[in-house]
């Protein structure tokens, strides 16, 4: 696999990004969507970010208050036994889980696709009772002239997605909840197929530990069914306990081409690919037995939370991949594969 990163990585890091307000500090840039827009590539960047904390006996969690419109604090006690940390990530109380950081999305614009301008405030930023712990982990599908954003809103509510359409990336218009709970890594293809839309997306399913990638069809890119189970998890594979679609399928020559996460059960993720029927998209003809980018660098195996590459967003331009992606939870990276490299790799299904 001649994989190519950036001689620039990490393209984008917590310091280049000015906290939402005052008392805040970022502590990850990261799994960004990326779209064309005229001469320009842009990011949608996660920005994750937390209250400032002085006191080494609490942990707190940052929630916006839809009554109030603003972030509030919430303290958790460090030597409570009610409170689980082990993951980074969460905090988990009484069966309640909250994050420690809050997620919004900023843009970030380019002329050469790795000097990114970032802007100073919140592009997209929680705003309803489905997005009070934060909106994460965007992808964007331009079918017409509309970008179609579509990320991952968090609540305790569950974690759904919701999509809101722009032409601009300067007024959005909000079209709400497209997969509810527990629901995540939706993808949207970049246009009807024989009049259809589709979607690839990762319903969770608690009781049987399911987290596979199953393909839905719309005639209007709101109202979702026809769900069919794509692919599994693999048990002694880089895709052993979770998966998810990454960024949005591109079309190529043999059908359609997805770039897909997989976390094995160290909690190593890794991307691997999918090769789609084009007609008929339901029908796998083909995956990666092996990952195509493994977290090796240094700012991939390092970082709030290591061992990490996550993909929500790439460009196929002169049959190559241009990935945009997270490292570690922390930056913003970006790598290059040949799509023939990564042809080669997949095993017929
Ligand atoms: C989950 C999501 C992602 C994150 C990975 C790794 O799949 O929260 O946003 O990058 O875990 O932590």
């Amino acid at each position: 696999m001649t994989e190519v990163r950036a001689q620039d990585n990490p393209l984008i890091g917590p310091l280049d990004v000015r906290p939402s307000q005052e008392g805040f500090e970022i502590i990850g840039t990261f799994n960004p969507a990326v779209a064309r827009l005229g001469d320009e590539v842009v990011l949608l960047v996660r920005v994750a970010e937390r209250p400032r904390n002085d006191d080494p006996n609490v942990v707190l969690a940052a929630i916006f208050d839809v009554t109030e419109g603003r972030i509030v604090t919430q303290p958790f006690a460090r030597d409570d036994p009610a409170n689980g940390f082990s993951d980074p990530r969460l905090i988990v109380r009484n069966g309640q889980t909250y994050l420690t950081s809050i997620s919004h999305l900023r843009l970030a614009r380019s002329t050469d696709g790795l000097h990114f301008d970032i802007e100073d405030r919140p592009t997209i930023a929680p705003s309803d009772e489905y997005e009070t712990f934060g909106i994460e982990d965007p992808r964007i599908t331009c079918i017409d002239g509309v970008h179609y954003i579509h990320y991952v809103a968090v609540s305790p509510l569950g974690v759904a997605t919701v999509l809101v359409s722009t032409r601009d990336f300067r007024t959005f218009e909000r079209h709400g909840v497209i997969f509810a709970p527990e629901n995540k890594d939706v993808a949207i293809f970049p246009g009807p197929i024989k009049g259809t839309y589709s979607a690839l997306h990762r319903p969770h399913s608690p009781l049987f530990g399911r987290n596979d990638i199953w393909l839905a069809q719309s005639p209007d890119l709101f109202c979702w069914g026809n769900h069919r189970h794509l692919i599994g998890t693999r048990e002694g594979l880089w895709d052993e306990r979770r998966i998810g679609a990454g960024a949005p399928p591109v079309r190529i020559d043999e059908g359609w081409l997805e770039i897909y996460h997989g976390a094995d059960r160290h909690n190593r993720y890794c991307l691997g690919a999918l090769l789609l029927d084009a007609d008929e998209p339901w029908k796998v003809r083909a995956r990666s037995d092996k990952p195509i980018l493994v977290p090796e660098a240094e700012y991939e195996c390092s970082g709030f939370f290591g061992h990490v590459v996550f993909t929500c967003g790439l460009l196929c331009e002169d049959k190559r991949l241009k990935l945009y992606y997270g490292a570690a939870d922390t930056t913003v990276c970006h790598a290059e594969i040949p799509v023939p490299d990564v042809l080669a790799t997949l095993t017929s299904c």
